[in-house]
């Protein structure tokens, strides 16, 4: 795969690399993404599944949703893609900013990892907000909190919901301090996660996004590169070995 020289230069002189990813990340693990060809918003509309009002109107088809998507994810694994930015932490300060809730950057080994949208491996109850990750749910009907009765949800943001601030402000700081910011696998139409890549820019740090189709950020990135990032990435490390 040959690469742009203003790229190549860039990466051979950066310290600070941040990733800040998608669900076009984890497409090669088998988790469909939320709005391509085969995205899961094209079955449903988000407000329908994933909004507050739409679990206290009908939380078992919410819970149920999100178990479906659980189950998914216990049976894949972390792709090349996953694997290769936690291989770059031999050779860079390496931060990953993700908007994914599908925990495969933590189990590809990534050290430092921010969450824009929650760990859908998480739960809590929402009246007491007691955290119950470690219970096994069974069955589909949403589970009551043992402590106070209160109905479990996901530890996710969803649509209306402020993402969580630390986790945002320290995924904005890192982009922003970044050398080099890459922008993989995300159409970057939700906010405010969407702004942190524009932050970098703006901020210094040069915009690489990897995605297999343009997107709205097209306009703000120094260099896009075209490809499945189970591909692209790999081939970045490669480069980096070689100059090593
Ligand atoms: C909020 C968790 C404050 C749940 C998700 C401006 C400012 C603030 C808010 C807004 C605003 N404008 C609009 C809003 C409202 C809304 C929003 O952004 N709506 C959009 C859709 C217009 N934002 C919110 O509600 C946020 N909260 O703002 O709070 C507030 C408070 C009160 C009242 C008002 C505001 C909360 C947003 C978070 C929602 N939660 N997920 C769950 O997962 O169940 S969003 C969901 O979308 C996922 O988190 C996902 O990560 C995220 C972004 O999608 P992508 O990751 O980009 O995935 P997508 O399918 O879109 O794209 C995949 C890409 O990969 C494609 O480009 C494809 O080409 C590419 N690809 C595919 N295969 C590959 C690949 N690339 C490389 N290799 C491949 N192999
Ligand atoms: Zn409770």
């Amino acid at each position: 795969m040959q690469f742009k020289e203003q790229f190549l230069k860039k990466l051979s002189s950066a310290k600070k690399l941040v990733f800040f990813t998608g669900a076009g990340i984890s497409a090669e693990s088998g988790i469909a993404t939320f709005r391509g060809a085969d995205g899961i918003w094209n079955k449903m509309k988000p407000e329908e599944l994933a909004s507050f009002n739409a679990f206290m109107k009908n939380p078992d088809l919410v819970w149920e949703w999100y178990q479906h998507r659980r189950e998914i994810i216990h049976k894949v694994e972390p792709n090349a893609a996953h694997l290769t930015i936690a291989e770059l932490e031999q050779y860079y300060e390496v931060t990953v900013v993700t908007q994914n809730v599908d925990n495969l950057h933590k189990r590809a080994g990534s050290s430092l990892i921010y969450e824009l949208h929650g760990n859908i491996e998480r739960n809590f109850c929402v009246d007491c907000h007691t955290f119950v990750n470690e219970q096994q749910f069974t069955g589909d009907e949403v589970p009551k909190c043992e402590k106070c009765g209160g109905l479990i949800r996901p530890d996710v943001v969803w649509f209306g919901e402020n993402l969580p601030q630390d986790q945002f402000s320290a995924g904005e700081i890192a982009a922003e301090w970044s050398d080099i910011c890459f922008v993989v696998g995300t159409s970057a139409v939700v906010y405010p996660a969407a702004y942190i890549p524009q932050s970098a820019k703006r901020a210094g740090s040069y915009l690489v996004e990897i995605n297999i189709e343009p997107t709205e950020l097209g306009r703000f990135v120094n260099y896009s590169i075209f490809g499945k990032a189970g591909d692209v990435l790999p081939e970045i490390l490669k480069f980096v070995e070689d100059k090593k």
